[in-house]
C-alpha cells in the first residue's frame, strides 16, 4: 500500500530519529471544532519541543498520509466528510479515494507499516458496559493483540467496561505498563479501582520493556497507562453521574456501533458544561510528553 509521508516525518525516520504517531479519530470525531485542531497543534508542538517528530495519520483521498500538514490538519478536524476509520473500514475507504480519520487499531497498523513504534493518544476503545448482551468490544483491543505499536493513552474512560476491558487485553497478552503508577487510570481520574501490570518510574523502562517483548518475537502492542495530571482531574462523581445520563440517552435513542463513542464525549461535554473537554485536552498534552521520551529511547535502542 502506498503510503504518503510529510516532508518532516520522512527526513526523521530516514536519518532514524524520533517519531511519534498520532491518531485522527480523536481529532475529526472525539473533540468538537476548534478545540480539536488546537489541541492537535499543541500536541504536536510538544512533541517537537521535546526532540520528536510527530506523525499524525489520516486518510486523505484513499491515500494514508503518515504526518499532516496544517492545511490537511484544518481539514481533517473540520470537514463533515471524514469517515471514522477502524481496521474493518480501511480497505474501502482506501479503495474509494475517501477521506478517514484513523482510530487507535487503523493508526497502529499505518504507524506500524510506516517502522513507527510509539503512538500518543488520549484514551483507547475497550470493552463496552453490557458487552455481554450487545458484543461491543473495540477493535482496538484486538489490534493491541496483533500489531507491534506502544499506544500511551490515560487509560480508559467509565463509558467502558475497564474490569473486562483489563480481562480481554490480558488474555490477549497486552502488557499494560504505568507510568509512575500501578493503579489504572480511568481517563477523566487517575485512579480506575483497578491496576495495571507493572509500574515503571522513567520512560527508559518503558522503552526498555518495549525492545525486550519485541526481540523475545512477541508480536502486539504495549498499553503505556499514564494519569491525567492531578491539577485537570475531574471529581470521580461529577463525571460518573454525568457518564450515566450519557448512557441512558444513548440507550433511549439507541445509539450504537461506531457511532456511541462520538454520541458519549459529545454527551458528556454538555452534561459538564465543558469541563470533560478540558480534561480531556489536557490528559492528552501530558500523554504527548511521555510519548516523546519513550520515543527518543527507542531510537537509542534500536
Ligand atoms: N476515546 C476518546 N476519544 C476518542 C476515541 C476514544 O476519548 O476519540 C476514539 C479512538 O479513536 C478509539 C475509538 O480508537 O474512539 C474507539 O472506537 P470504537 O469503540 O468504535 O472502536
Ligand atoms: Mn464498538
Amino acid at each position: 500500500m502506498h503510503l504518503h509521508y510529510s516532508p518532516s516525518v520522512k527526513q526523521a525516520i530516514e536519518a532514524g530519529k524520533a517519531v511519534v504517531a498520532l491518531e485522527s479519530t480523536i481529532l475529526a470525531h472525539g473533540m468538537p471544532y476548534p478545540q480539536n485542531l488546537e489541541t492537535a497543534k499543541s500536541v504536536e508542538a510538544i512533541i517537537r519541543a521535546q526532540g520528536a517528530t510527530p506523525a499524525t495519520i489520516a486518510i486523505i483521498k484513499g491515500v494514508p498520509h503518515i504526518g499532516l500538514e496544517e492545511e490537511q490538519l484544518e481539514y481533517v478536524a473540520h470537514s463533515q466528510n471524514v469517515l471514522k476509520v477502524s481496521r474493518r473500514d480501511l480497505p474501502f475507504v482506501v479503495a474509494n479515494g475517501l477521506d478517514g480519520a484513523t482510530t487507535v487499531a487503523s493508526t497502529m497498523i499505518l504507524a506500524e507499516k510506516a517502522g513507527i513504534k510509539v503512538f500518543v493518544t488520549g484514551g483507547i476503545g475497550g470493552v463496552h458496559r453490557g458487552a455481554s448482551e450487545s458484543f461491543d468490544i473495540s477493535a482496538d483491543l484486538m489490534e493491541l493483540a496483533n500489531t507491534s505499536v506502544a499506544v500511551v493513552c490515560a487509560g480508559v474512560k467509565s463509558i467502558l467496561d475497564i474490569g473486562l476491558t483489563l480481562e480481554y487485553l490480558e488474555t490477549q497478552g497486552v502488557p499494560v505498563l504505568g507510568y509512575q503508577t500501578l493503579d489504572f487510570p480511568a481517563f477523566y481520574t487517575q485512579k480506575s479501582g483497578f491496576c495495571c501490570d507493572f509500574a515503571c518510574d522513567s520512560a527508559a523502562i518503558i522503552a526498555k520493556t518495549l525492545k525486550t517483548k519485541w526481540d523475545l518475537g512477541l508480536k502486539g502492542g504495549v498499553v503505556v497507562a499514564n494519569p491525567i495530571p492531578s491539577a485537570y482531574a475531574m471529581k470521580e462523581e461529577i463525571i460518573e453521574e454525568a457518564i450515566q445520563m450519557a448512557l441512558a440517552e444513548a440507550a433511549e435513542k439507541n445509539i450504537k456501533g461506531k457511532q456511541i463513542t462520538p454520541f458519549l464525549l459529545q454527551r458528556i461535554k454538555e452534561i459538564t458544561s465543558g469541563s470533560s473537554l478540558d480534561a480531556n485536552i489536557q490528559l492528552v498534552l501530558n500523554n504527548a510528553r511521555v510519548g516523546a521520551e519513550i520515543a527518543k529511547y527507542m531510537v537509542s535502542f534500536f
